[in-house]
């Protein structure tokens, strides 16, 4: 493929010192999302997926991915040869797989939390694995065995009794054979080979081949976060989501003492995720010399990269803000709320304190998102589009809920059945302020 080397991939600049509020506000703004047009597209078939079941699946896999199926759904024990992957890969996988699973069980609350909040009152609160999760693998421009491991694994730690992938199979009409080993790692039930809104509409009402989900989580195009939405909004569907999800994005902060090289790779691995990527960096107090050479490599590593078309377009709408201190920069940041943080600055860990919101940060120069992307043990399912203001990152909870419980003894009731009885009338609700008055009079703490 011929690479046009003339246009220079270069991200924009913006000095904060000069820049108006407008101006930044305008660098720190994500693309428009027409959800109103998705969802108008994504209602019917959810509808037909619900109504018509395998059948629809399989004529929605025909009609999207161009692939003609006798079943939606590969049921386990998978067979070995759909999962036949080179040593290095399989090596890959164990390594990734062990961390995930290692930091994710640290995660896992399995003892009950219990309280004496009174003399007497007793609460507890202890977790159950939601039973049955639906893990969406996107396909798209690049298949990501690696989200596969970082939705499977952690339900594998909460002991989740169901797990059901989810996968557009390619044009040949076989599935990624890493998606099949994570698979039979982790022990999942079954893959519905399909993509898009009729994959999360087939687990979260459920066919005749592919049980119905509780919850399901992974990430999407817009179709796949549409439909999520559309189902957990559907009481009839009962059905959970883990969380909104928007184009990937990433926001590094640098200064001098950082590596060009390093930032500009840093810049790319999230640039080639799609041409709606948002990339941003923050430049402390550098001089615009310094930036140049952090555009020059961006330029000199992109033309490099198989995937220079996406990266182009997505650098092309992409900003270098000028700060001058860290806590500017900071406050930027916590401004965007990034998905992804990456700081290569000096002293980087003293300012992990200042984050407040992010989904996701990788501190110092030897620390790049691709490690946390698939090996280092935390999570890749993050937040996105200013979400991290208020939500988490997948993690072992998202597998799980958690149930409280009380005891109220006799001596309990003495401590609190005064408060209960007056909240209640106060409330108008003479049944409750009953239900401990009976209690309290046959103790005779009531006269
Ligand atoms: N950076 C992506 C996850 C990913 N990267 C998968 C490579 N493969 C969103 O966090
Ligand atoms: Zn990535």
């Amino acid at each position: 493929k011929k690479v046009d080397e003339s246009a220079r991939i270069v991200m924009g600049r913006v000095d904060a010192t000069t820049a108006t509020k407008a101006e930044i506000d305008q660098c720190l703004q994500r693309p428009i999302q027409k959800s109103a047009d998705i969802m108008n597209l994504v209602t019917p078939i959810v509808e037909k997926v619900r109504k018509e079941g395998d059948s629809a699946l399989v004529e929605l896999t025909a009609k999207f991915d161009k692939v003609e199926l006798a079943s939606p759904v590969l049921n386990a024990p998978f067979p070995e040869e759909m999962m036949k992957v080179t040593d290095d890969i399989k090596e890959a996988i164990d390594i990734s797989f062990a961390n995930i699973k290692k930091f994710h069980a640290a995660q896992n609350q399995t003892e009950t939390l219990t309280v004496e909040t009174c003399p007497g009152v007793f609460c507890s609160r202890f977790a159950r694995p939601i039973e049955k999760v639906g893990c969406y693998i996107p396909g798209g421009t690049a298949v990501l065995p690696s989200t596969s491991l970082m939705l499977s694994v952690p339900a594998l730690v909460a002991g989740c009794k169901d797990i059901v992938f989810a996968s557009p199979p390619g044009k040949d009409g076989r599935l990624t054979p890493e998606v099949v080993y994570v698979a039979h790692k982790v022990g999942a039930k079954c893959i519905v080979l399909a993509g898009g809104a009729q994959a999360v509409a087939a687990m979260a009402y459920g066919t005749e081949s592919v049980p119905k989900c509780d919850k399901i989580m992974g990430p999407g195009n817009q179709f796949v976060t549409a439909a999520k939405m559309l189902v957990s909004n559907d009481s009839s569907a009962m059905c959970a989501i883990d969380m909104p999800a928007g184009p990937s994005e990433v926001l590094v902060v640098a200064d001098k003492h950082a590596d060009p090289d390093f930032v500009a790779s840093d810049l790319l691995s999230q640039a080639e995720h799609g041409v709606d990527s948002q990339v941003i960096l923050i430049a402390v107090d550098m001089t615009s010399e310094e930036i140049d050479k952090i555009d020059d490599a961006v330029h000199r590593q992109a033309l490099e990269l198989p995937r220079v078309d996406i990266v182009r377009q997505c650098i092309a709408h992409s900003t270098t803000i000028a700060v001058k201190s860290y806590d500017d920069a900071l406050d930027m940041s916590n401004r965007y709320a990034p998905e992804h943080l990456i700081l290569q600055i000096e002293q980087a860990e003293k300012y992990v304190d200042k984050v407040d919101h992010a989904g996701s940060v990788f501190v110092g120069a030897y620390s790049p998102e691709s490690c946390g992307d698939y090996s280092s043990g935390t999570n890749h399912t993050l937040p996105t589009y200013g979400y991290a203001r208020m939500y988490s990152g997948v993690n072992t909870a998202t597998f799980q809920k958690f149930i409280t419980s009380q005891v109220v003894t006799k001596q309990g009731l003495k401590s609190i059945g005064k408060a209960v009885m007056d909240l209640a009338a106060v409330e108008g609700l003479d049944a409750h302020r009953n239900a401990v008055k009976i209690r309290m009079e046959k103790l005779g703490y009531l006269k």
